[in-house]
């Protein structure tokens, strides 16, 4: 057994700038584990909630108070029991005494300090393989509209998806489609001073077609000289414009059939391989009607509508609804109920995309997580310090190493 001696709780900021906190759990034998607690913005209605109603302030203050005493003399190993144990401390259904983040920090910082007490990487401590023969390909967010940028398009992402190649070259595709796109936008409007949203895509005032048009253009413009496959794909995290039983776009407006029509066509005419979140949260008959069209050719990707929960995703099965699952530790706030989840995922043959938050942290721990869980994808943005630190673990652990001369 390896005890856990100290728990630490310190306010940090995220890529937002915005407050959150990090945990630092060390054990007897002087390894340490930490990791923060990163924040959507665009979240879906069953998510855990990120912070108490006293924020940050009041998540520190209950975190030294009840948590701290509770978790030290625990054994580092026992995840499973480390994280009944924040949801016993709890006490509620979502988190909402704690918060979510304070949740999540802990119950990664206690993965990485007994990872690192095994001397092993947190990938190999949460069971994968040594050398996988599948890696996650990579979606890139190249383009943002929505909530993640101010004056773009309604849809909230315009991805590079890389699929089936080595991380290096996942990684070089998806980045070399993000730099075409720039370029395009530039060559458009030579005058407009571009620039990034909150996950490091462009932002430019386009809209969804035209944006659509210049990324799946230089996806094919990067296919062809690289010879790597990348295609488009999207986030539309529809529920962000959907009310009253419509999908309220600036340009037009869709009930929901329509909207079924709509993006299927999109699909169609643009080669979509990865569609999320094209209906409202509660819209499992759409998505499945989506799903029954399109999904033997695109990744149908549920975020919003499961949260993470293996509830939700339960009934996402049964109703055939999609054939991927986003995954996000913070949505649920433990390692544990999101491994139930990816569990279920994986017994019922749909795929995971392993995700970051829109307000993320210049940490790795994602990458080791989304290899872990055997996931299809890792979605973790291109530029800015937060997203290339995911990118660069997952070469990391894809060996990327060039032999010494
Ligand atoms: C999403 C995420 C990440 P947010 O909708 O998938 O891209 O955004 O973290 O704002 O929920
Ligand atoms: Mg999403």
């Amino acid at each position: 057994m390896s005890v856990i001696t100290d728990v630490r709780f310190r306010r940090i900021f995220d890529s937002r700038g915005r407050e959150t906190l990090e945990a630092t759990v060390e054990t007897a034998r002087g390894f340490r584990g930490t990791a923060g607690g990163p924040s959507g913005e665009s979240t879906g209605t069953h998510e855990v909630q990120a912070f108490p109603k006293g924020g940050v302030t009041e998540a520190m203050a209950t975190a030294a108070r009840d948590l701290r005493p509770a978790l030290v003399a625990r054994d580092v190993a026992d995840q499973a029991g480390f994280d009944a144990k924040l949801h016993e401390v709890d006490g509620t259904e979502n988190f909402s005494r704690i918060g979510g983040n304070t949740a999540t920090a802990l119950s990664l910082a206690a993965a990485l300090a007994h990872a690192a007490e095994d001397g092993r990487t947190l990938a190999e401590s949460l069971g994968a393989a040594a050398h996988p023969s599948q890696w996650p390909a990579v979606v890139g967010n190249c383009l943002n509209g929505g909530r993640h940028a101010i004056g773009g398009p309604d849809i909230q992402e315009f991805h590079a998806y890389a699929p089936d190649a080595t991380p290096l070259e996942e990684v070089r595709a998806a980045i070399a489609v993000h730099r075409a796109v720039g370029e395009a936008i530039h060559k458009a409007y030579p005058t407009l001073a571009l620039g990034r949203g909150d996950e490091g895509g462009w932002v430019a005032p386009i809209g969804n077609i035209e944006a659509l048009e210049i990324l799946t253009a230089a996806c094919a413009s990067v296919r062809d000289t690289t010879k790597l496959p990348v295609y488009p794909g999207l986030d539309l995290a529809a529920s962000e414009f959907y009310s009253d039983g419509k999908y309220r776009y600036k340009d037009r407006t869709l009930d929901s059939d329509g909207q079924v029509a709509f993006v299927a066509e999109l699909v169609d005419r643009y080669d979509l391989r990865y569609v999320e979140d094209p209906f409202d949260q509660e819209a499992f008959g759409p998505f499945a009607q989506l799903t029954a069209a399109v999904g033997s050719k695109c990744l149908v990707v549920g975020d919003d509508i499961y949260t993470t929960k293996r509830s939700r995703l339960g009934r996402g099965i049964a109703e055939k609804s999609s054939n991927a699952i986003l995954i996000k530790v913070n949505q649920v706030g433990t390692l544990t109920d999101t491994l139930a989840t990816v569990a279920l995922a994986k017994a019922n043959g749909m795929a995971t995309v392993t995700s970051h938050r829109s307000g993320d942290l210049p940490e790795g721990w994602l990458a080791h997580v989304a290899v872990a869980f055997g996931s299809a994808g890792l979605k973790c943005g291109l530029l800015g310090g937060e997203r290339v630190a995911k990118l660069n673990e997952l070469l990391r652990l894809g060996g990327a190493t060039e032999a010494p001369h």
